[in-house]
């Protein structure tokens, strides 16, 4: 996290745009640490199928399982759209923080889910995409697929609307864990990421 951290501190000061690529969903903190700096009233939209909001798992508080829980503490509002697969703890902890979870089936077939996702968080705002959001029929190569997630065009309008209404000042791309057979998922990754630069840079 420190590394990272470090790493985005100059980029941030001289004005640059990050997109960052994972790998492990936590390489997020640093990044939101970094930029919370400048922008003390970032919100985070958290395009995943797991809240990610547990205290601990698997013996670190560090993990991909607990980073938006250590963005929730910054203090940062947080948005999830994609959500369906979670622990109590973890539901409760959403409720309890005010957190807004747009789960995936709620999102099905609902045109104006992208509105209502992008009215919840303020300005600026940090984007989050975990791939494993997507529906794994799309996109499978991921550490933790879900079955019945967000589809391409559903996260493209998302992310559109994002950066149309609200100020984008930093972005990730993670979870895509590449298998050797499914090339889609690398290419569907990069579109993402490729997108992203063209809603979210002016
Ligand atoms: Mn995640």
């Amino acid at each position: 996290m420190a590394r990272v951290r470090a790493a985005a501190r100059p980029l941030i000061a001289d004005g640059k745009f990050i997109l960052a690529l994972g790998g492990e969903h936590s390489v997020t903190l640093g990044l939101v640490e970094a930029l919370r700096e400048r922008h003390p009233g970032l919100s985070i939209l958290q395009i995943d199928a797991h809240l990610d909001l547990r205290d601990e798992y698997e013996g670190t508080r560090f993990g991909h399982a607990s980073v938006m829980r250590r963005v929730a503490e910054l203090g940062c509002r947080i948005v999830n759209c994609g959500a369906r697969a979670f622990a109590r703890e973890e539901w409760e902890f959403a409720r309890a923080a005010g957190i807004a979870v747009f789960r995936a089936r709620e999102t099905r077939g609902a045109s104006d889910f992208a509105a209502a996702a992008v009215e919840r968080l303020g300005d600026p705002v940090y984007v989050s995409f975990d791939l494993d959001g997507l529906d794994p029929s799309e996109l499978p190569s991921t550490g933790t697929p879900e079955p019945g997630g967000l589809d391409y065009y559903q996260a493209l309008a998302l992310l559109a609307l994002a950066g149309q209404r609200r100020r984008v000042v930093g972005c990730d791309v993670v979870e895509l864990a590449p298998d050797g057979v499914n090339h889609h998922s690398s290419l569907l990754a990069a579109r993402i990421a490729y997108k992203m630069l063209g809603y979210f840079v002016r």
